[in-house]
């Protein structure tokens, strides 16, 4: 009859996913590939003698309870209220589209960001400071810095103001508590001012004591983290001896604070450090926007609040050159770290890249294939996560051009394909970008340019 479907494209999408032993129902905007929901058991800031465990209790040890409380066992399925609307996520921000962010359903997510507590933690209000470390996840670039699931700590400090009455008001116990912490003897490049009209505003709720105290705070209590970071990665090059002692006291020391912009805090900066050659950005922070403490209904308490990517800090620390290496289970990477200690890690020997072009014609915009009407670069990284995992090292968008007639547009992605653990052959490479153009011509309508 008419409705039996002989020719049936896609398999239809599961009714639910099951996810840490729930069932969610899926809708259309489910994106949630097994790739990335197989690393939620993995919980790899929770193995004692990984390095983002070890970097995780190094951070912890510089902001000691009572005063902070830990929390490290936060389920990374959350609302799209907690991830995005608590936060003042306007509702256009494109952190929230199907590019960028894995949804489970309309209403569910795998947080993009440890923030996504913030809220909640703040209403439970149950200390001055507190700290959470999580796996997250984004669609985003394919490189050594990035990868589509790593690890955020999340901290904050909050005063109550009346609290601080007695004492003068917030801005001068905060100040007492500044002058009262050491030195941290390393050298920060901070040109910008504690707010600026336009660029990194005030708050109408503070005073310009309380927001230059509150920055002042967090800078100090960061650049601490930092500079112990340093310190003891130094040391550990040291001990290593021989080239990575040389390399790793040779690149001098280079730190700075840019500002930043998110819609939970300001003003907001980001910390960025030097390293293999780029400045690489190490945290997100901010002086807590009070909307966030008066919806959570302590209106009183006002203080600051950071991320930090703690792969990006274990890099640095132990010298590990790909952040794709923290996924390894190989024992060559595993059995060399010890709960406790910061060493400084021994890469196996360097097997070769390979790279490989790709270009491509896109669809005509406005046409639709498989239900995609557009093609967004985080498109072309997923497509190669899913065909090559770990063994892709790098993707970039080398060449885009739009055909002055045709109005066609047109991409190359030059793909580095390189396995952490043994040389791939280029055959293997060669399937591998077989099977990625198939995607790209099958599921988006692309025509391969030869
Ligand atoms: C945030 O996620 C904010 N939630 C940080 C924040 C918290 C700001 C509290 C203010 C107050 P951002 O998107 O910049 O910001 O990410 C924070 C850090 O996570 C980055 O600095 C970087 O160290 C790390 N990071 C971001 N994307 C990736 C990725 N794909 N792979 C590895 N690390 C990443
Ligand atoms: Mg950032």
């Amino acid at each position: 009859g008419k409705n039996d479907c002989i020719f049936v494209e896609e398999p239809p999408s599961p009714p639910t996913i099951q996810l840490e032993g729930r069932h969610y129902p899926t809708d259309e905007w489910t994106n949630l590939p097994s790739h990335i929901s197989s690393a939620l058991s993995r919980k790899l800031h929770l193995q004692p003698s990984h390095p983002l465990s070890i970097t995780r209790r190094l951070i912890e040890s510089r902001f000691p309870g009572p005063t902070y409380q830990y929390h490290n066992n936060l389920s990374p399925i959350v609302s799209v209220h907690q991830n995005f609307d608590s936060l003042g996520f306007p509702i256009d921000h494109p952190g929230r589209s199907r590019t960028d962010t894995y949804y489970v359903n309309k209403d569910t997510v795998l947080r993009t960001h440890t923030s996504a507590h913030q809220a909640d933690t703040f209403r439970s209000g149950t200390s001055d400071g507190f700290l959470i470390s999580a796996d997250v996840y984004r669609r985003d670039a394919i490189d050594r810095s990035h990868y589509p699931v790593f690890h955020q700590m999340e901290g904050a400090r909050m005063w109550s103001r009346d609290g601080c009455k007695a004492r003068g008001g917030v801005a001068a116990v905060i100040m007492e508590d500044i002058e009262s912490m050491p030195k941290h003897g390393i050298n920060v490049e901070d040109p910008n001012p504690p707010f600026h009209e336009k660029r990194n505003p005030l708050q109408v709720e503070h005073t310009p004591e309380e927001a230059q105290a509150v920055g002042a705070h967090l800078k100090l209590c960061l650049e601490h983290v930092v500079a112990e970071v340093f310190g003891l990665a130094r040391a550990g090059a040291v001990a290593a001896g021989g080239a990575g002692a040389e390399g790793a006291s040779e690149e001098p020391l280079r730190v700075r604070w840019v500002e930043a912009y998110f819609p939970f805090t300001s003003p907001s900066w980001e910390l960025e450090v030097y390293w293999q050659g780029n400045w690489l950005e190490l945290l997100g922070c901010g002086v807590v926007q009070q909307s966030l403490p008066k919806n959570a209904g302590v209106p009183d308490k006002i203080g600051w609040a950071f991320g930090v990517g703690l792969e990006r800090v274990a890099m640095l620390l132990f010298g590990i050159p790909d952040i794709r290496l923290f996924w390894s289970c190989d024992k060559r990477f595993l059995g060399q770290f010890k709960k406790g200690e910061i060493s400084r890690f021994v890469p196996f020997s360097k097997f070769p890249p390979c790279y490989k072009d790709i270009a491509f014609w896109l669809p005509r915009s406005g046409s639709s294939v498989g239900g995609q009407v557009s093609f967004h670069e985080n498109d072309m990284m997923e497509i190669v996560r899913n065909v090559a995992g770990d063994l892709a090292e790098d993707v970039k968008l080398i060449d885009e051009f739009t055909h002055p007639k045709t109005g066609r547009k047109s991409l190359c992605f030059r793909i580095n394909y390189r396995s952490l653990e043994r040389t791939l052959r280029n055959d293997e490479a060669n399937s591998l970008q077989q099977m990625v153009k198939r995607v790209l011509v099958e599921e988006f309508g692309a025509e391969v340019r030869e």
